[in-house]
């Protein structure tokens, strides 16, 4: 390693060491202030990056990259306004408890709050989001470099011990480019030399957290044996191996399990004990006059469902379990009783064998009786007629995907179609979506950032408004090497207001809530070279997807619908009175 300057050696360190960590994806967005750190980027040839012009769209690129992965990605921007362009990625990272680096480039002391250009307050930016932040001096011979790389290995465990968001802001002084000075950097190096050969970084970090024994396992399965008649919720869990040793669990406990779309039994998974529509059933009075638990066991995060929250509140059973693999919350009905931090896997296997086995229970007999004949309402509903509509393509798409590939599901409706329409005798997909904060921004590029993580295609099923609110990350789409599939819902506004008590105010809903606009995609696919079409029925749509699935290019797939008939489908008595 040769340094020009002092600022080219911190930059050089910087980026070798998180290297060094593991981490193998850089996600930059231009400027100047940066560039000690982006000359050592581009210098370091082990590594893969993508530059993007908007911070914004790369924070949450590299959000879904890093849930995809299972890694953390690193961004780096300038300093200034660019900085705070991160913060809803952040905000959405730090809620679902992914790990992301993000490095800020910042003036020297001396510039700041002097009214310097591109200059502001950038210390602790992204305050509680972050679990971690620390603020670089500008390199110094004075310092010794150790302290970068120590600084770096702490920000990278913070980031992937506690799954969290890590702040490190690196203030730096001209010259930023390769401009010879006279510092001495070969005896400054000296203090390097064993890093230098080892190629290791240089703390290592060793944790036995994942493996810690779970305290008083007899004392938690007693409290799950004497729940005579509970329910199974999972929520997001880490992978196909947690989902087994759910089913499995749930098998001994003769219990059903309520799977989130997110969860990775919804789809694919044709296990009895599964209740795929319960989000449907538990809206029938003839289910719910006879349903009652006296147990929740919750696994992972949070339910897309406010149905079953309403549900749960109503019900009170006396014993809410959540296991789940970090210490937040996670509990907005303030019902849970005994609070697991552990991962799934650990848990299960822990507790499975002080399990007492148990026969079907009542509520397992009733569901699973109910969800059968709810497939069959619903696969009727859609043979009735070919017009498309937005639970049809979701009943589609989930028909359609194949195994493995990547399902992202924005918020508003397509996460909530998806969970109720979706057929679960087609394949085992990853489904992601942005459940931290809920948001409708950011999602293209999460879903693109998600495809570059999983290396798989991805598809995405997003409304007109959140397409519309993200569409310059269209433009991260030419780097992915597996393409994304974007099933745009274009209802010509905010379809889920519709469902709401304020669709009522009829004054002013369609302007305020209804958000209604002109636009298609048509014209930003041809921008960004996107394949596009507008299939009109069933048939034209699944020839356009099958078509899209086969094609290396990216492809939007528009579909035109209408918020006033989208509310007649989800309340059409059809399926409200076969269910
Ligand atoms: C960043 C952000 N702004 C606003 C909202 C509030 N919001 C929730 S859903 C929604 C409408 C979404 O419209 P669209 O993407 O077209 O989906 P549809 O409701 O039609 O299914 C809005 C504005 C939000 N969740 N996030
Ligand atoms: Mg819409």
């Amino acid at each position: 390693m040769k340094f020009i300057n002092i600022n080219h050696c911190w930059g050089t360190l910087i980026i070798e060491e998180l290297s060094r960590l593991g981490v193998d994806y850089f996600c930059v967005a231009s400027g100047s202030r940066s560039s000690p750190l982006v000359i050592a980027l581009a210098q370091n040839k082990k590594i893969r990056s993508i530059v993007h012009f908007d911070e914004r769209g790369l924070g949450f690129h590299a959000m879904g990259y890093s849930a995809a992965a299972k890694k953390p990605a690193v961004l780096i921007c300038t300093s200034g306004t660019a900085a705070a362009n991160f913060f809803p990625a952040v905000i959405e990272a730090s809620k679902k408890k992914i790990p992301l680096i993000v490095i800020t480039a910042d003036r020297p002391p001396e510039l700041r709050q002097t009214g310097a250009v591109q200059t502001i307050d950038q210390v602790g930016l992204f305050g509680k989001y972050t679990q971690w932040a620390t603020d670089m001096p500008c390199p110094d011979t004075k310092i010794n470099p150790k302290y970068v790389l120590t600084t770096i290995d702490q920000a990278w465990y913070q980031a992937v011990r506690n799954h969290g968001v890590v702040h490190i802001n690196c203030m730096f002084r001209q010259p930023l480019t390769l401009v010879t000075t006279t510092d001495d950097l070969k005896s400054y190096a000296k203090h390097l030399s064993p890093w230098f050969k080892s190629q290791k970084p240089y703390t290592e970090y060793v944790t036995g957290f994942e493996s810690v024994a779970l305290p008083a396992p007899k004392k938690i399965s007693a409290r799950l044996n004497a729940v005579k008649n509970g329910v199974i919720v999972v929520g997001k869990i880490a992978g196909a191996d947690e989902a087994q040793l759910v089913l499995h669990l749930s098998e001994k406990l003769g219990w059903p399990i309520f799977a989130d779309v997110a969860s990775g039994l919804r789809l694919g998974h044709k296990h009895p004990n599964l209740i795929h529509y319960f989000d449907h059933l538990i809206l029938s009075d003839k289910i719910l006059n006879k349903l009652s638990f006296d147990g929740v066991l919750h696994f992972g995060g949070r339910m897309t469902s406010q149905r079953y929250y309403d549900l749960v509140q109503k019900l009170s059973p006396p014993e809410y379990i959540m296991v789940i693999n970090h210490a937040l919350r996670n509990d907005p009905n303030h019902q849970v009783s005994l609070r697991v931090e552990s991962t799934v896997a650990n848990f299960i296997q822990t507790v499975i064998g002080l399990i007492k086995p148990r026969k079907s229970s009542g509520a397992l007999k009733l569901l699973s009786k109910a969800n059968k004949d709810a497939d069959k309402a619903i696969e009727s509903f859609f043979t009735r007629d070919e017009r498309i509509n937005e639970p049809r393509v979701a009943r589609l798409v989930s028909q359609l995907i194949p195994q493995g590939q990547g399902l992202f599901l924005s918020n508003s409706m397509p996460i909530r179609d998806m969970a109720n329409y979706a057929d679960f005798k087609g394949n085992v997909v990853n489904v992601n979506g942005n459940r931290g904060a809920s948001g409708i921004d950011g999602i293209i590029a999460s879903a693109s950032g998600y495809a570059r993580g999983l290396g798989q295609p991805v598809t995405l099923m997003i409304g007109d408004l959140a397409a519309l609110h993200d569409l310059n990350s269209l433009s991260m789409l030419r780097d992915l090497s597996a393409p994304l599939i974007i099933v745009v819902l274009n209802n010509g506004g905010g379809g889920i207001f519709s469902f709401l008590p304020i669709a009522e105010f009829k004054e002013g809903f369609e302007k305020f809530w209804g958000t209604p606009h002109p636009y298609t995609l048509a014209a930003a696919a041809s921008m960004f070279e996107l394949n596009y079409c507008q299939p009109m029925d069933d048939g034209g749509f699944k020839k356009a997807y099958t078509q899209a699935l086969k094609s290396q290019t990216s492809t939007i797939i528009e579909v035109i619908t209408n918020r006033e008939e989208n509310l007649k489908i989800h309340h059409d008595k059809f399926l409200r009175t076969r269910l």
